[in-house]
């Protein structure tokens, strides 16, 4: 079981792991899928000739497609991820921030000269992060699904990659290490809503996520019904 903690609590060790197996997917010797293709199959997802996966909202014909799979498709993102990770060190899994809380950079992860190395760019400017509000908003609301997956992936989610700015506020978003620990808690906020009197589930259980592989032998398009239960993935949040 995988236990993904709030980052404030992560001892000094916990980081040191953390960017050591980073760092090991870095670099041409790293063996696929490096953390490039991580970065890469999130630029594809956010592709307009990729709008059918729905990874996100997107603008079409002047309006804005919802991202039917924006929740499903990356939590199966950061448990390919974490599963990598786990294969440089198994005790290691993907922290998690909750930059609406805890609205700085965490420190261990804002050090220039691992930036410089991972090629990050940021901007940050903590004005753009969402209220309290906007997130206790999420966290009760009684609607539909998509209407929850809607309003997540609004402010909350976004709020956090224009706060950060640079690379997270575009498509090669996951380049920036702190992508994971901010959609660790939007993973996070979608269990416990899921865990919630108002839980819903996606209204396409059956639906096969793209694409079908990551292009290294690993398969990525499993069924939405596959990811509705962290606890059946092995993983929770603390
Ligand atoms: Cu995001």
């Amino acid at each position: 079981m995988g236990i993904r903690k709030n980052q404030k609590n992560l001892t000094a060790a916990e980081w040191k792991a953390l960017i050591a197996a980073i760092n090991a997917m870095h670099g041409p010797e790293a063996p696929a899928p490096a953390y490039r293709r991580f970065v890469s199959l999130h630029v594809e997802a956010m592709d307009m000739s990729h709008m059918d996966w729905s990874v996100h909202a997107m603008p079409m014909n002047g309006r804005w497609m919802p991202g039917k799979n924006f929740l499903t498709w990356h939590r199966r993102l950061l448990k390919l991820f974490e599963e990598r990770i786990q294969t440089i060190d198994p005790t290691v899994s993907i922290p998690y921030w909750d930059s609406i809380t805890d609205r700085g950079v965490p420190t261990a992860l804002a050090d220039s000269s691992l930036l410089a190395r991972w090629s990050v760019t940021r901007q940050w400017d903590a004005s753009k992060l969402a209220a309290a509000a906007d997130l206790l908003a999420v966290n009760t609301f009684p609607g539909t699904f998509s209407g929850f997956q809607t309003l997540l992936e609004g402010t909350v989610h976004g709020g956090t990659h224009n706060a950060v700015g640079g690379n997270m506020k575009g498509s090669s978003s996951p380049t920036d290490p702190l992508f994971w620990l901010h959609h660790a808690f939007i993973d996070k906020t979608w269990a416990d809503w899921q865990a919630s009197p108002n839980g819903k589930n996606p209204p396409t259980p059956s639906q096969v996520l793209k694409p079908v592989d990551m292009g290294v032998g690993i398969p990525f398009g499993v069924k939405v019904s596959s990811l509705l239960s962290i606890n059946t993935l092995g993983y929770s949040y603390v």
